[in-house]
């Protein structure tokens, strides 16, 4: 078949229905005319070859900084290290950010590769040469075959809705993974980590003192760990915010996870370095780990203040479940911060430093913010923007799943989860079937059992006379009678953090207690025809001619008469 000439481009339609929204011009209407901006785009990438060679022997520069830790270079106490790797990495381009929600995601698990972070580790190379193939492997080694990879590299994966509450502790294999870099192999025999800064005596700790129950007493503790990312994937599909498919991987419900922890309190550690002094405020945590940002290189580094450390809320871990902490974990010992967003729980742990003010380091002061909703690309700074610590009251519904056809008699079963964070605990968790006009409160039989540090998992049985299109909403009370925003609209913020808003997921109601639809449904049998989708259109007819008749013989015409 012949085609016009036309002007229009292929995606025309897709473009203009927004279904395509990165191609999208920005339309300019500060002068008398509108006019048409193109988006960025990005060029072939470029390698100043020369300008690398000159900066040194990559092997050298960055070489193995302990006997036993493979995949560690350390980077804060080095400047002419950071230098010569921000030198490699200015003198050549690297892929930009795949663009993942204003277009389709990828429906490919891994869902997306971190082509731009493999690339920056080959470069800087030594040390770092091999990591991203070492942790896709530990990936593989250490994590359930069920796993939904967002991210290869760093390895971010979360467990399938089916598998996220299916025990109320989480099975090491099954519990949620947020890395913003490679996974360090540090040998037990060689860990040590430091206490410094504005500490009396600064010293370190091998793994064997840390253990000694005769100098610090065990804590055994059942702690949930949440991302601030969890349920991120809501405001993505609503409205789009920051992109850098690390710092804002698109969650869903799966980055939450419960596990016991055993290890010690540092707040007892502080005590034997002789506790702080000099006005010291908050740890700064160090991370064996290297992170990437605007071309520099440096380890994972945030902070907690010391009042959250002086109540015993910060743990040293090295069990996880009965386990040595796996590596993918943070073997050989971490941080288990209570009550935070996990971003403070700092895996692969070398350095403890105390300080002043809150952490300088990226991580801590430019991500993990929430900003205010009138602050994005357009006006940000990073000082406009909450450092994110406790997590608000939120809560899950695992499944159903939205889109999903039920048929039921009466009552749609539901399960999910209900977190606070904070030391709060979920005291009700409610389910309205219409969108959140009407409530039923879930029956405190049906929830686990009530922890200060952990999610509550939940089942109910939601009524539902309705049929069609529903809406089931699930939001909880925590003991402090917060609750949960009531639509990703009222929350949504540049950084896509903590979607907290009630949980909304859309259920097509087929409820076989009413007599027509138990009677089409039992058509639907006898013709072995599946219902499912429901887009398809029946396959038999839904009337015979003679009934059609006797309806019209029994009920007035269908037009009125003068
Ligand atoms: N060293 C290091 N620690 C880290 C991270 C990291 O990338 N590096 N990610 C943090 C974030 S954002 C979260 S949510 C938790 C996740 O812990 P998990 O991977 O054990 O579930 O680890 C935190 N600790
Ligand atoms: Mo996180």
């Amino acid at each position: 078949m012949p085609f016009l000439q036309t002007t229009n481009r292929p995606d025309e339609w897709k473009i203009e229905q927004g279904l395509s929204g990165a191609a999208l011009p920005v339309l300019d209407m500060t002068g008398p005319e509108t006019k048409a901006l193109a988006p960025q785009t990005f060029g072939p990438l470029t390698k100043d070859v020369k300008a690398i060679k000159a900066v040194g022997d990559r092997n050298t520069l960055f070489t193995r900084e302990r006997k036993g830790w493979t995949g560690f270079v350390e980077w804060e106490n080095y400047p002419d290290k950071k230098e010569a790797a921000h030198k490699i990495l200015k003198s050549q381009t690297f892929p930009p950010n795949p663009e993942f929600q204003l277009g389709p995601i990828p429906a490919s698990n891994p869902v997306l590769p971190g082509t731009h972070w493999k690339m920056w580790h080959h470069a800087i190379g030594g040390e770092l040469t091999q990591v991203p193939e070492d942790s896709w492997e530990t990936v593989l080694k250490e994590k359930h075959p069920d796993m939904l990879h967002l991210l290869q590299f760093p390895y971010n994966g979360e467990p399938p809705k089916r598998l996220v509450t299916s025990k109320v502790v989480t099975p090491n294999s099954l519990h949620f993974v947020r890395n913003h870099g490679g996974i360090p192999i540090i040998n037990k025999e060689d860990y040590s980590f430091s206490l410094d800064g504005l500490v009396a005596n600064p010293r370190s700790f091998t793994l064997d003192e840390i253990m000694d129950e005769s100098r610090f007493p065990r804590v055994d503790k059942t702690v949930t760990m949440q991302c601030s990312g969890t349920r991120r994937i809501e405001q993505i599909l609503s409205y789009p915010g920051q992109g850098d498919e690390v710092p804002q991987a698109p969650w869903a419900e799966g980055a939450i996870g419960t596990a016991r922890y055993v290890g010690i309190s540092l707040k007892k550690v502080i005590k034997a370095c002789g506790g702080l002094v000099d006005g010291a405020k908050h740890l700064e945590f160090y991370g064996a780990d290297t992170y990437f940002k605007d071309d520099k290189t440096m380890n994972y580094l945030v902070s907690v203040p010391w009042s959250k450390v002086k109540a015993n809320e910060v743990l040293l871990a090295w069990e996880m479940n009965g386990e040595p902490l796996p590596r993918i974990h943070g073997f050989p010992l971490r941080v288990v911060v209570l009550g935070y967003i996990g971003a403070r729980s700092v895996k692969w742990l070398y350095r403890i430093k105390a300080i002043m003010e809150p952490s300088r380091a990226p991580v801590q002061s430019q991500e993990y913010l929430y900003f205010p909703q009138q602050v994005g690309k357009h006006n940000l700074k990073f000082t406009d923007g909450i450092q994110i610590q406790e997590m608000p009251v939120s809560s899950a519904i695992m499944s159903p799943w939205t889109k999903q056809v039920v048929i039921h008699n009466g009552k749609i079963r539901c399960k999910g989860w209900a977190y606070s964070g904070g030391g709060r605990w979920p005291e009700r968790v409610e389910l309205s079937s219409d969108g959140g006009f009407n409530w039923y409160t879930v029956p405190v039989e049906n929830l686990s059992e009530k922890r200060r540090w952990t999610w509550r998992t939940w089942h109910f049985d939601l009524p539902c006379d309705v049929e069609g299109w529903v809406e089931i909403v699930c939001r909880c009370w925590d003991n402090s009678l917060n609750t949960q925003p009531p639509d990703v609209r009222t929350a949504w913020n540049w950084g896509l953090h903590v979607t907290s808003s009630c949980h909304r997921i859309t259920v097509y109601s087929v409820n076989k207690t009413r007599p027509a639809t138990k009677a089409r449904m039992d058509e639907f049998e006898k013709a072995r025809v599946p219902f499912g989708p429901i887009t398809v259109p029946i396959a038999f007819p839904p009337q015979t001619p003679e009934d059609y008749e006797k309806f019209w013989s029994q009920h007035d015409p269908r037009d009125a008469e003068e």
